[in-house]
């Protein structure tokens, strides 16, 4: 029988208005096995009401107070993370190592690391002659919380901690696609310790639910991160009611790879760049650069370490590479390598649908795939495939690595890979991406500020400055 999930709204887990609800499948087996909450403006009423009313005591409670409940929860979910890490698996058909080493691990820290921030420390002073003043950052009120699927608890919590911390009210809303572990999680809120109201966990489709957040009056402001025309839509819509959003988007991002680099340390390192979590991380590359004096060794070793890559059940230890998310998300993918085709590209690994025999057998999986020979201006190197999807480019030198680098509509994040620290921090000065790492990629330290420019994003997330966008800062001026 399938699980069904509930809302959370003012301290209960609750029903959708409507009685409405939708399946959704386990990826590794394509087979119904949750109900989810199709929820709408009734039930984002009911929810904001009970926002509005929890506010005022919420604000005024001391931020110790509130990073204390969030380091309980963080407690409560350490408690249970195998069975979180297991529901994450389950639902988002990544294999069991990320969800517990990455997934659930980063969301437990998300709510530490936030939970004791120093709110203080985001106030300035300033003394003039004649004047002295000092700025307050205060909570917005009711705001919201829009999330993926393809990291779901890490990103829920990465965004709801921060709201929660500044003394914000929250209406979060995961995504439909993988709704469990942030229905698990709703169903600690009250053995932490948060007051009715404080935090509301609606699910449901982006085109009902998502579209009722942006357009709700009293919800002041949205952080989201997802696809860039689900950004573009969220910020159309914000904008007719001046609310706040932040957006974090899709990437199309490049790895650098230069003649003079550590070899080995170069293949491995693009080689997660590109396919862990199945390609499905926003900060995965998909376009992998390579100096034209190394680029057939490269080649050669890079397609053997991703052809020794173990694909299979998502449950099963040992497997690295599980289901792509879901049967419309393999099939785009899929489609993006028929195009590959038609541009012109060669096939070097992979490039189709895998069966994995017994449990899975009606899964989505898709082999990590890696093509060359296509010019970066084809359709398959601008737009953001979301897969495992690696394309192997030449370049000449410098100059030409960071054209092509930069020649994309979006810039959230690159790697460089070389021996010489002066090419590094000169490369990482000239590549327009919010994140540029050096001889490494996804080294995360969550006190740093993450987001992208130009078509991949607006504002930046991390400790200050998601503190800073779920506040609004007053100045305070007075005479000598
Ligand atoms: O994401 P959506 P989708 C990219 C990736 C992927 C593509 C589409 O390229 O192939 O986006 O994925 C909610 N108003 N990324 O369609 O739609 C939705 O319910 C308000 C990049 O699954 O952006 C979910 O909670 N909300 C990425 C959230 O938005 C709306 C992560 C994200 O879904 C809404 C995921 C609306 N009108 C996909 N429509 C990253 N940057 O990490 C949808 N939503």
């Amino acid at each position: 029988m399938p699980v069904t999930i509930q809302n959370f709204i003012d301290g209960a887990l609750t029903a959708p208005q409507s009685g409405a609800y939708f399946d959704t499948d386990e990826p590794a087996t394509g087979k119904p096995y949750a109900r989810v909450p199709d929820s709408d403006a009734a039930d984002l009423d009911l929810a904001v009401a009970a926002a509005q009313r929890a506010f005022p005591a919420w604000k005024a409670t001391p931020a110790k107070e509130r990073g204390a409940l969030l380091i309980k929860l963080a407690e409560l979910i350490e408690q249970k993370k195998e069975a979180f890490a297991q529901a994450e698996s389950v639902d988002n058909g990544k294999p069991l190592y990320l969800s517990r080493d990455v997934d659930i691990f980063r969301a437990i820290a998300n709510l530490r690391n936030f939970g004791s921030a120093d709110l203080d420390a985001l106030n300035q002073t300033f003394e003039k002659d004649t004047s002295s003043s000092y700025t307050l950052r205060q909570p917005i009120g009711v705001v919201s919380i829009i999330s993926p699927w393809n990291l779901p608890l890490l990103l829920f919590t990465w965004k709801l901690a921060p709201a929660l911390m500044a003394g914000n009210c929250v209406i979060a809303k995961p995504s439909e696609i993988t709704p469990m572990t942030a229905y698990m999680l709703s169903e600690l809120l009250n053995e932490a310790g948060f007051p009715p109201g404080v935090v509301n966990v609606l699910h449901g489709k982006g085109a009902s639910i998502g579209n009722a957040i942006t357009a709700h009056p009293h919800i002041k402001a949205i952080s989201f991160t997802g696809g860039t025309p689900t950004g573009l839509a969220i910020y159309q819509g914000a904008a007719k009611q001046l609310k706040k959003v932040s957006l974090e988007l899709g990437g199309k991002n490049p790895t650098l790879v230069f003649a003079d680099a550590d070899f080995d340390k170069a293949v491995a390192g693009v080689v997660a760049s590109a396919f862990t979590n199945q390609g499905q991380v926003c900060l995965c590359s998909e376009r992998i650069l390579i100096e034209a004096s190394i680029y057939e060794k490269f080649k050669t070793a890079m397609v053997e370490k991703a052809r020794q890559i173990t694909i299979g059940d998502p449950l099963v230890e040992g497997t690295q590479h599980g289901a792509t998310v879901s049967k419309a998300h393999m099939e785009k993918i899929l489609s993006y390598f028929d195009l590959a085709v038609e541009e012109g590209g060669t096939l070097l690994l992979g490039g189709k649908r895998r069966i994995v025999e017994g449990r899975c057998k009606d899964g989505y999986f898709v082999e990590p795939t890696i093509f060359e020979n296509l010019a970066p201006t084809c359709r398959i190197n601008q737009e953001e495939v979301f897969g495992p999807l690696a394309v192997l480019i030449p370049f000449a030198d410098e100059a030409e690595a960071i054209a092509i680098a930069n020649g994309t509509p979006f810039g959230l994040s690159a790697s460089v890979f070389t021996g010489s620290a002066e090419r590094g921090t000169r490369v990482a000065a000239a590549i327009d991406s919010g994140i540029v790492w050096i001889n490494c990629w996804n080294v995360r330290d969550l006190d740093t500020p993450f987001g992208g420019m130009k078509h991949s994003g607006i504002g930046r997330e991390g400790k200050q400055r998601a503190l800073e966008f779920f506040t609004e800062e007053k100045t305070v001026t007075k005479l000598k």
